[in-house]
């Protein structure tokens, strides 16, 4: 590995989520990476999840896009970079500024960010720049600034810590956030007077922690919110001082939540007002939302809904108190600082306020400037499918795989005039599609910042040498726009230069009276530690952004998920992440260590639905849609609501045959923010007919060739599920996955069983097992052969004498299932912290903590009723 300082720890930021926590990288003399969380940073002190643990598992350059490409043919970046130029010049030239758009994303550095937007806002003078938040955050910016005037979140982590309660909704936090998760956790512990309420129509790993979960119907927060409002009127819990000095609109908003025509809410009478007695009797109370609540046709609403109730009782902006909206991707709340959504402008200024235009165009002395909002990311992927978009740019997002209607989107992309894509890797679904592919620098090799979900803007710092001819995002996009004719406004040589000037560009913000102004900044760029902008809080004594200064109480009421089910699709399709991957996993698919909790896409599916629509445990389903279809195992259980099913968004085209689930998502948005409705689209699901199902491992990446497969990495190579028609000839079909060697083989046709070994010189090269039915074998005993030479592998399982692990719940230490039931059973080890000491389970990361308490309770549970 190259190396920028070998023995040096460089202190940088996680690549994953918005909680931004701390790492220290440190390089062995070796040339091997370790990463360790940073006992400093103020999001984590110093704690780690799943995937910030195994950052340095994903440094491989397995994969890795190393040269340019035109049409798939390397090219030299001279080349590359004077087409793209002039591509977008010529089409700008032909049909005018608003045919050519740039599609970006909440992952890129907030240095990246303001060049593209500066760029395309300022230089080329089209508004067509938007990103993947418009997938993500939307819905919380839109229900920001409605009610406050601008996009603020007024509080910070130590909320959590310090609130009597904490409602989390629409978040599966322990998943999600594990490392707020865990310092909520933490506070619970020291504080068991606080209360948590969960509020997802799902059970999942955070409802654990939930002294109340409230499984209600995807889509009806509105209804829960309003209810609440009225509760907190009519039990005389308004801040009447506070509302009088503050807030507008609070009568509308009151008659809005008693006109609200929905009644029921999918829970019991008694849950409701159990949630009610608690938010109307705690002073100090935090709601914390996320995806549930913003990916939704009424994601606006839900946020004000939500900001409503706080708003009425002025629990806001003081310690422990306040609506909480959790950013998701690193950048997340960068990207909407820096302006990076297609109606804003650089820090919370407005594209359609001529005063705020007029002055970044000065500041920059640009050109032109757009006078309206651009195209939303559905409505800028649409223009792409009927030719007003002629050429596209994506950076640093995968839309083949996340945009809603992904089969369109792809179709798009392939009928358009001229794409480029700026990846770290070459073979995503998005990639396929380029005319142009320019290989980006990633996480390790790149500098710049990040802003978290509480304003703390942190270095990521570089610590290894680019890939190949890598390049960085700011110096790939600066080049196209000096190539442009541009030289001056973008003679960036270093992301430095990029954080002055934009330090510098929000003192407009001060000017126009807006919060985000870091121009007094003390910048020592390269010294940099994170830093919180603005004030700790927003809000406690008022000091709102609309002109009088006062927040706005907004009416809303329920309005229906758009997709309604129909006989043909009848099943509500809700979907989200899994602990241990990275949305379309082009990073967390490298690790190993992070492929095992959960290998291959899943429908998760009421048994009751199950055994109406004949789906067995383990069984395929075919799911389907007006749009697309998609095939997935089925995990049966109540764990989600009979008439909703729920499944995870990572599974790709390079990863599983059909497991691309945004396939089947209709593009329904919100009216007011554009957000995608992706966690609620109606759909079909039945059970996938297979002549077989197989098991497979495999030293070398099989491609194979079948109805159903998904593939996941192991340490010595790959595992995979296969099913679909049965293959004329088992052998064959194991030398295509597997490659030349001695077979040894167990047939038996009549029952349609095949148990085969491929090996070379003695080692391991494959091992498949197929049956009828989903065949029982211990995958990971049969992965850890791969490459050895071991007796009996097709027996499928350890000898008698060694213990089978099972399914891997700590992907830290590798510790399944089986031995912590066993250390249960046998040891009698009945609390989290016991299975730490004797298993290590739990004790690095802490991200499967959850789950193992589950097992307790089941386990628990399972003995009590003995
Ligand atoms: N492990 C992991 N962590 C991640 C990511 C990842 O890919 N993997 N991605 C990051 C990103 S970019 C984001 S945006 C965040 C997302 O973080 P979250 O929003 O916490 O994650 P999701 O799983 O998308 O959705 C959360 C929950 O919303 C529920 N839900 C669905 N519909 C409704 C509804 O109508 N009402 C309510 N109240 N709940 C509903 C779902 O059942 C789900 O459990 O995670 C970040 N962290
Ligand atoms: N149905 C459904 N769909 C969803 C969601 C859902 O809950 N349900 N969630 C939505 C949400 S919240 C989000 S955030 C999106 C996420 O969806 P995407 O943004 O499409 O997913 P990623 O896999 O994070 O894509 C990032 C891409 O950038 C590349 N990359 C990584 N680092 C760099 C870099 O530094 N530079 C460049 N140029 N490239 C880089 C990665 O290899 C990868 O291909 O999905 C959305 N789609
Ligand atoms: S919680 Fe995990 S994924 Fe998120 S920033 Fe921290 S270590 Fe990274
Ligand atoms: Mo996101």
């Amino acid at each position: 590995m190259k190396d920028l300082g070998l023995g040096n720890t460089v202190k940088t930021t996680c690549a994953y989520c918005g909680v931004g926590c701390g790492v220290l990288a440190t390089i062995s003399p070796a040339g091997e990476v370790t990463v360790k969380g940073d006992p400093e940073h103020p999001a984590n002190y110093g704690r780690l999840c799943s995937k910030g643990s195994a950052l340095a598992d994903t440094l491989s350059s397995i994969g890795r896009l190393v040269s340019p490409e035109i049409g798939g043919v390397k090219t030299d970046w001279d080349t590359a970079l004077e087409l793209v130029a002039k591509r977008f010049q010529k089409t700008i030239a032909e049909h005018g500024p608003d045919s050519v758009a740039f599609y970006v994303s909440g992952q890129l550095l907030t240095e990246d960010y303001y060049v593209a937007n500066k760029l395309m806002k300022g230089f080329i003078g089209s508004a067509n720049i938007d990103t993947n938040s418009r997938l993500c955050m939307a819905s919380s910016v839109a229900g920001h600034r409605r009610a406050f005037g601008t996009d603020t979140v007024p509080g910070n982590y130590e909320d959590l810590e310090q609130a009597d309660l904490v409602v989390l909704t629409g978040s599966n936090l322990a998943w999600c956030h594990p490392v707020i998760y865990q310092r909520l956790l933490a506070a619970k512990t020291t504080n068991p007077a606080m209360k948590v309420v969960n509020i997802d129509p799902r059970r999942t790993a955070t409802s654990d922690i939930a002294d109340l979960h409230l499984q209600i119907e995807v889509g009806a927060d509105v209804t829960l919110f309003n209810r609440l409002l009225l509760a907190i009127v009519d039990s005389g819990h308004v801040d009447h001082d506070y509302v009088a000095a503050h807030v507008n609109g609070f009568d509308a908003a009151v008659e809005a939540a008693r006109n609200e025509a929905r009644a029921d809410l999918g829970i019991s009478d008694a849950d409701l007002q159990a949630f009610i007695d608690l938010w109307t009797g705690t002073e100090k109370v935090v709601t914390v939302y996320s995806q549930g609540v913003n990916q939704s046709s009424s994601g606006s609403d839900k946020v004000n809904a939500i900001i409503n109730c706080h708003l009425a009782t002025g629990r806001i902006g003081h310690a422990g108190m306040g609506p909480f909206s959790v950013t998701g991707q690193p950048n997340a709340m960068g990207g909407r600082e820096v302006g990076g959504l297609a109606n804003m402008l650089a820090c919370h200024l407005d594209l359609e306020n001529a005063d705020h235009r007029e002055a970044v165009q000065d500041f920059w002395h640009a050109p032109a400037m757009p006078d309206q909002a651009g195209l939303k990311a559905v409505e800028m992927f649409d223009a792409v499918a009927d030719g007003r978009i002629k050429a596209i740019w994506i950076m640093c997002t995968n839309p083949v795989v996340s945009m809603p209607e992904a089969d369109k989107v792809r179709t798009a992309l392939e009928d358009c005039d001229f794409v480029v894509v700026s990846d770290m890797y070459g073979d995503t679904d998005t990639a396929l599609t380029a005319d142009v592919l320019l290989p980006a620098t990633g996480w390790s090799e790149k500098d710049g910042t990040v802003t978290n979900s509480d304003r703390t803007i942190s270095r990521q710092r570089r610590f290894l040498a680019p890939v190949g001819q890598a390049k960085h995002d700011w110096d790939i996009i600066s080049e196209v726009g000096r190539r442009m004719g541009w030289e001056r406004a973008f003679a960036y040589t270093a992301p430095e230069d990029i954080f002055r000037e934009y330090a510098a560009l929000s003192s407009l913000g001060g000017k126009f009276g807006k919060d985000f102004d870091i121009s007094a900044w003390d910048i020592g760029y390269d010294c940099m530690t994170p830093t919180r902008w603005g004030k700790e809080r927003y809000f406690g004594n008022g000091g709102f952004y609309h002109a009088d200064g006062r927040a706005k109480m907004l009416p809303v009421q329920y309005t229906a998920p758009k997709s309604a089910p129909t006989d043909a699709f009848p099943l509500r399709m809700n979907s989200g992440r899994v602990r241990d991957h990275w949305h379309t996993m082009t990073r967390t698919g490298q690790a190993a260590r992070l492929s095992q909790h959960l290998a291959e896409p899943f429908i998760e599916i009421h048994p009751a639905t199950a055994e109406r629509l004949g789906i067995k445990p383990a069984h395929l389903v075919e799911v389907t849609s007006p749009h697309g279809k998609a095939i997935v195992r089925a995990l049966i259980t109540d764990r989600v609501r009979r008439r909703e099913v729920f499944v995870p968004i990572h599974w790709t085209g390079q990863y599983s045959s059909a497991g691309r689930v945004d396939a089947l998502v209709t593009g329904y948005t919100d009216p007011v923010s554009g957000q995608p409705e992706s966690k609620a689209t109606c759909v079909d699901a039945q059970p996938f007919a297979a002549d077989f199902y197989a098991f497979a491992v495999s030293t070398a990446e099989p491609q194979p060739d079948c109805a159903y497969w998904a593939k996941a990495r192991v340490d010595a190579g790959w595992r995979m599920e296969l099913a679909g028609a049965k293959p004329a000839d088992w052998e064959a079909f194991a030398i295509s996955l597997f490659g030349k060697g001695d077979v040894t083989s167990v047939i038996d046709d009549a029952r349609g069983i095949a148990r085969i070994a491929v090996t070379r010189n003695g080692k391991l090269l494959g091992a498949l097992f197929a049956g009828p039915e989903p065949v029982a074998v211990s995958r990971s005993h049969l992965a850890s052969l791969l490459g050895e030479a071991p007796d009996a592998v097709l027996a499928g399982r350890p000898g008698a004498d060694q213990p089978d692990a099972g399914p891997i719940i700590c992907s830290c230490f590798s510790v399944g299932v089986n031995t912590i039931l066993t250390a249960m059973e046998k040891d009698g080890l009945m609390t989290v912290e016991a299975i730490g000491k004797a298993l290590s389970a739990g004790t690095n990361c802490g991200s499967c903590k959850p789950e193992i308490a589950q097992l307790i309770a089941r386990t628990a549970i399972r003995e009590a009723a003995e």
